[in-house]
């Protein structure tokens, strides 16, 4: 209890060091207006101990209400302008079940409405233009805390996905995909539910203790860890071969039995995985259903 509470305290000096020394010029879209994350999720010792046994915890009820309804409303009314042209530039990436692969995109302004009933995902969400509420949540000044808690160190990089539907993506780390850090544990994923999910509308998985699994070098070719612990082929190379290179990597981790476990959720639950987590998106069992969600990935420790 003690060494959680030294972690916690050394943790908040080092952020308050860091946002003494210039944190905001950092993030130029810092949010320290309102909070966008209730202080009441925050985790507890029994949540940061499941999060170091298992690698993943879940905070009920982070978001409130009214920032769930600011989301949606900006998904249907901003970004899926009724007008296409008032639409913001902003990729769609059309996704199939399994390992990610990217083949069709397109920006929003030229996507027909019809391919919401599809499943697609649209990145970058945090690089639009002008404030957002997407901005404000990933920016926010109690979240960018708890990452700076939970890796030891400020994100230096940011990546965000916004899904409307369940991704039934395959089973992986987000490691494969270039998302590591430099140093283990460097980066956490962190999963907004901005609707309920169970087990219709292509719940997340995770293999509880995964994330302890030993390093595996995917790309030797790589110079840095992020690089080395990635996918030979990169996340925007020819599909084929991306597919070739997940199997490969999917088969070897399947030899061992793995436990897939189920993440059901409330609209406004958040939930936040380590680095190296084994997870997954489940099927989608009913097609009329959505799962309005964004999962961001906070990197630090990269020079
Ligand atoms: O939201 C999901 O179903 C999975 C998302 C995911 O695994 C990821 O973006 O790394």
């Amino acid at each position: 209890m003690q060494v959680v509470r030294a972690a916690l305290l050394l943790a908040s000096v080092r952020f308050l060091q860091a946002a003494a020394s210039g944190i905001a010029d950092q993030y130029p879209h810092f949010n320290r207006s309102g909070f966008a994350i209730r202080a009441k999720a925050f985790p507890d010792a029994a949540q940061l101990a499941e999060f170091r046994r298992s690698g993943l915890m879940k905070l009920s009820g982070a978001l409130s209400p009214d920032v769930v309804k600011a989301l949606r409303r900006h998904l249907n009314e901003v970004l899926w302008a009724k007008e296409r042209k008032h639409r913001p530039a902003v990729q769609l990436q059309i996704t199939t079940p399994g390992g990610f692969a990217l083949n069709a995109s397109m920006l929003l302004p030229r996507a027909p409405s019809s391919l919401r009933r599809k499943t697609y995902r649209l990145p970058r969400i945090h690089e639009l233009p002008g404030p957002s509420p997407w901005k404000r949540l990933i920016y926010d000044f109690r979240l960018i805390r708890l990452v700076t808690q939970l890796t030891g160190d400020l994100p230096r990089r940011i990546y965000s996905l916004v899904f409307e539907r369940g991704t039934q993506q395959g089973i992986h780390d987000d490691t494969w995909y270039e998302l590591g850090s430099e140093r283990p544990g460097g980066m956490i994923g962190v999963w907004f539910a901005l609707e309920d999910v169970d087990d219709e509308n292509g719940a997340l998985f995770y293999v509880p203790g995964s994330h302890k699994r030993p390093e595996v070098i995917l790309n030797p070719k790589g110079t840095v860890r992020r690089q080395r612990l990635a996918l030979p082929v990169r996340p925007d190379g020819p599909p084929a071969l991306q597919r070739q290179a997940y199997k490969a990597v999917v088969d070897e981790v399947e030899q061992q039995p793995l436990e897939k476990r189920p993440i059901h959720v409330q609209t406004g639950d958040v939930v936040v995985w380590a680095e190296r987590l084994l997870h997954g998106g489940l099927p989608i069992l009913n097609k009329d259903r959505t799962r309005l969600s964004m999962v961001v990935q906070y990197v630090c420790c990269i020079p």
